[in-house]
């Protein structure tokens, strides 16, 4: 049975690697395994058929065989649990790296987020000029925390592990604020995680379907 993650028959980030599928795409290429992308409509996501499939009408979902999945970071833990190469196989090293991967989206995330939110939704709004310095405040606070955490450390804890997947690509939305260039070291994290052969594999493909989408 081959692996079907959905996408946006047009990725909204003009296949930059932003969207959500590119962490799913990252962690089937660093363990090996092929798939195949489904691509929807943003109204699509709304209909019955995606609704039973993701409650909140969002990509990406996964399904393969009985398992149907929704959320990157349960999609990503499946992946790095079912097969080799994304969680170390010593039982407490395993569990600092499924730590990471909560913090990266429990505490990491969330500022990142309300940063694209206050970019893309609100720049029309009378406050926007007061409130951005403020989000960029909040993701300074856990940028600075991050990085004294990773020190001159390559990955967060040891070998790269589905943590480092998740904090990078949670990170790498940052890269066109100029934030994590105030953070040699998280800067330097984010371009390791892209050099790695599997990041480049999934920005190709999801960059691929991006140009495909246009063509038709
Ligand atoms: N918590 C969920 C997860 O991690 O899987 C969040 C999923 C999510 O936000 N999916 C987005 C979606 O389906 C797609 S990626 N949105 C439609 C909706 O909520 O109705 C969104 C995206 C687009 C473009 C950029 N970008 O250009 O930076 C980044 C993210």
């Amino acid at each position: 049975m081959t692996i079907t993650i959905t996408a946006f028959e047009r990725s909204p980030d003009r296949g930059r690697g932003l969207a959500r599928d590119s962490r799913v795409r990252w962690a089937l290429e660093e363990v090996g395994q092929p798939y195949k992308v489904r691509f929807l409509s943003f109204q699509a996501t709304k209909e019955p058929a995606h609704l039973a499939l993701h409650p909140f009408g969002q990509i990406p979902t996964y399904e393969d065989g009985d398992v149907a999945l929704f959320e990157t970071g349960a999609i990503v833990f499946h992946i790095a649990e079912r097969y080799a190469g994304l969680l170390p196989d010593d039982a407490k090293a395993r569990t600092r790296a499924i730590n990471w991967m909560f913090a990266a989206l429990s505490t990491v995330e969330p500022p990142i987020l309300e940063r694209q939110t206050a970019v893309i939704m609100e720049s029309d709004r009378p406050w926007h000029k007061e409130r951005l310095p403020l989000v960029d405040d909040y993701i300074r606070v856990r940028l600075r925390q991050l990085s004294a955490r990773l020190g001159d450390a390559d990955w967060l804890d040891g070998a790269f592990s589905a943590g480092d997947l998740t904090m990078v690509s949670v990170l790498i939305r940052l890269k066109s604020s100029g934030l994590l260039d105030e953070y040699p070291n998280l800067a330097a994290y984010v371009a390791r995680g892209e050099a790695r052969p599997a990041y480049k594999r999934a920005f190709a493909a999801q960059l691929a379907d991006y140009n495909a989408s246009r063509q038709s």
